[in-house]
């Protein structure tokens, strides 16, 4: 990431962490979309909360630190308020498949326009190791220690059931990828997942799994079915663009051109307003 979009904030990942490559192609993908039309001061971040929300500590771009699972509702908010923003979400495995869920698949199934990069280490990394939604059967952490009995969600599926206009998956160690990603979900109009491989040194390290076993998808599948196949694969992982379809956002469903943070009535027209609704139902 250049320098332009670090903070002097001091950054407590572990040497290694998957965190570092997502840091670095948001960096990367905030340059190119500021040669794509979309100017840094027109993107916000929101984070969840987790060892992936420090981003928010570690990068320039304007935001708002949520809640632990309320990353998407923060997000969604924002963009309603006003939809000429950009809006990304920062969230964790944990924190929006886990606790957050309800929002994940809330704000898909009504294709808000909003951006959401999942760092998927698939474990609670900063409350030390316990196994998350993602954690595969045999998982064993300090809340599994004989090792984890259920399947591991796959966030991929439930994007792609839920809703999702644009589904993709990237790997933190493919940087150029994962940049150009983020920039393509960011210009999509409507719910965009990222999910990210991210592997985390300390609780659960895939880095050589991730290496072999991941493979780059050319072009995104050519159907819903498709997409679910592939997001369904287990030997290898693809990487790239999974699906893509054109949908009304929801910002435009609702509010066709209105801008409400700009387009604000004034209090004396909200009064004559909720006045002529009271007098239309014989109230006042
Ligand atoms: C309401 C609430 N419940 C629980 C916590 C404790 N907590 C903080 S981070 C976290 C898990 C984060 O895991 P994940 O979202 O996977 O992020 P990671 O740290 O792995 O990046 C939990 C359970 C909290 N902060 N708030
Ligand atoms: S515990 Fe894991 S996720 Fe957290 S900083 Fe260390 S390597 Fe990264």
């Amino acid at each position: 990431m250049s320098r332009q979009y670090t903070t002097d904030a001091t950054i407590t990942w572990c040497p290694g962490c998957g965190n570092f490559g997502i840091k670095t192609a948001y960096g990367q993908a905030v340059d190119k979309l500021a040669g794509r039309g979309v100017p840094t001061e027109r993107l916000v971040m929101t984070a969840g909360i987790g060892q992936h929300a420090k981003m928010f500590d570690y990068v320039t771009t304007s935001g708002f630190y949520s809640l632990h699972g309320r990353a998407l509702a923060t997000a969604q908010g924002i963009k309603i308020g006003n939809p000429e923003l950009k809006v990304v979400s920062f969230v964790g495995d944990g924190d929006s498949l886990g606790e957050g869920i309800a929002h994940f698949v809330f704000a898909a199934k009504r294709n808000s326009d909003i951006t959401v990069i999942c760092h998927n280490n698939g474990v609670y990394a900063l409350t030390t190791g316990q196994r998350a939604p993602t954690s595969p059967r045999g998982f064993k952490g300090p809340s599994t220690p004989h090792g984890n009995v259920e399947e591991p969600l796959n966030p991929l599926v439930v994007a792609l059931e839920s809703g999702a206009t644009f589904v993709a998956r990237g790997y933190s160690g493919k940087l150029e990828q994962l940049a150009d990603l983020i920039v393509e979900g960011v210009l999509h109009e409507g719910f965009a997942y990222i999910d990210v491989l991210q592997p985390c040194v300390t609780f659960n390290n895939l880095f050589d799994h991730y290496n072999e076993n991941t493979y780059d998808l050319e072009e995104p599948a050519d159907s819903f079915g498709a997409a679910l196949e592939v997001a369904r694969e287990t030997e290898k992982l693809a990487t790239g663009i999974i699906y893509r379809r054109k949908a009304p956002s929801h910002e435009a469903a609702l509010l066709g051109q209105r801008v409400p943070a700009r387009d604000r009535p004034t209090k004396a027209a909200r009064r004559e307003q909720v006045a002529g609704l009271l007098k239309s139902m014989e109230i006042a």
